[in-house]
């Protein structure tokens, strides 16, 4: 179609700021999961939503911290990648808390100094302010940035959101659109199994527990009559947390497993059987050989 705008959109903001509540509420499907906990993102994942006149492809990515304050390998590999993604898009959004800003957020703006491409500040979780705090608080981030736009919004509630995905589509080129109309996400089914595995883990387990997971879907196989068997992997770094994850006489594994199930279900819209595997793999985090495991 003549006229059509289409381009990429990155959604980058400190761990916990609500980037894949957004994401799946923007493209209105659960594409990314999510959670209480920071850094519960990993990878980056695009989602689409086609309009009439536009294509919107968001790109949801994991929370990124001060880069010269962290030590492992694994998240300074997930933090860089985070940050290199902003090169190829054509807005980037920075979503931020209604709060003071922060030292990531201020890391996350000096970042953007020198990328010369519309940022937009999107404010989340109003939800949790009164409406005047919000002033205040786009008075001082307005110091520190020139933002093509300011978009207060709760991701949660869906406050704001139209209007939010207005104000992008203005900003993007005319283009033909990238994908096809009914292309939602790149993330494949046996990813998002993982991930929605992974995302039981972080609501049911506790401290480091959440973090000391790598999860790998060994086999995903269709069988006769609707039936799809999955067998998943959970590594942990240690035998303790070996032990915590599966619980008392395999209580905890089985809960994980139940909900997991439950949730795998309702997206692939068949009964699944779901078989969980928990693991040890020493110190995985430190590992280089980890980054090609994980995919990155
Ligand atoms: N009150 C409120 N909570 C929100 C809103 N948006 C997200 N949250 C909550 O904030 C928490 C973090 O949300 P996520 O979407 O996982 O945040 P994220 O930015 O993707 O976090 P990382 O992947 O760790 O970087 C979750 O508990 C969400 O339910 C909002 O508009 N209002
Ligand atoms: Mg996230």
């Amino acid at each position: 179609m003549e006229n059509l705008k289409a381009g990429f959109v990155t959604l980058i903001g400190k761990p916990n700021a609500g980037k894949s509540t957004l994401i799946n509420q923007l493209i209105g499907e659960k594409i990314a999961i999510t959670s209480v906990r920071p850094q519960t993102t990993r990878n980056i994942i695009r989602g689409a939503v086609t309009f009439d006149e536009a294509q919107v492809i968001f790109l949801d990515t994991p929370g990124i911290l001060n880069l010269t304050q962290v030590k492992n390998l694994v998240d300074r590999h997930i933090i860089e990648e985070a940050l290199k993604s902003l090169e190829g898009v054509d807005l980037i959004a920075v979503i931020v808390e209604p709060f003071t800003v922060s030292a990531e957020d201020r890391f996350i703006l000096e970042s953007l100094k020198n990328i010369p491409k519309p940022v937009f500040l999107v404010i989340n979780k109003i939800d949790k302010i009164k409406p005047h705090e919000l002033d205040s608080i786009k008075k001082e981030y307005e110091t520190l940035f020139s933002f093509a736009k300011i978009v207060p919004i709760s991701a949660k509630k869906g406050t704001n959101l139209s209007i939010l995905m207005g104000e992008m589509i203005q900003r993007l080129p005319l283009h033909p659109a990238y994908y096809d109309s009914d292309f939602i996400t790149d993330q494949p089914e046996r990813a998002l199994v993982g991930e929605l595995i992974r995302e039981k883990i972080f609501d049911l387990t506790h401290d480091e527990i959440p973090y000391s997971v790598m999860l790998k879907v060994d086999q995903f196989e269709e069988r006769p009559q609707d039936l799809i068997y999955i067998r998943a992997s959970i590594y942990v770094e240690q035998a303790s947390q070996k032990g915590i994850l599966i619980g008392k006489s395999g209580k905890m594994i089985k809960k994980i497993g139940s909900l997991a199930r439950k949730e795998i279900e309702r997206h692939l819209g068949c009964q699944i059987y779901l078989d969980l595997w928990v693991g040890i793999k020493k110190q995985w985090r430190r590992h280089k050989e980890s980054l090609k495991e994980l995919g990155y």
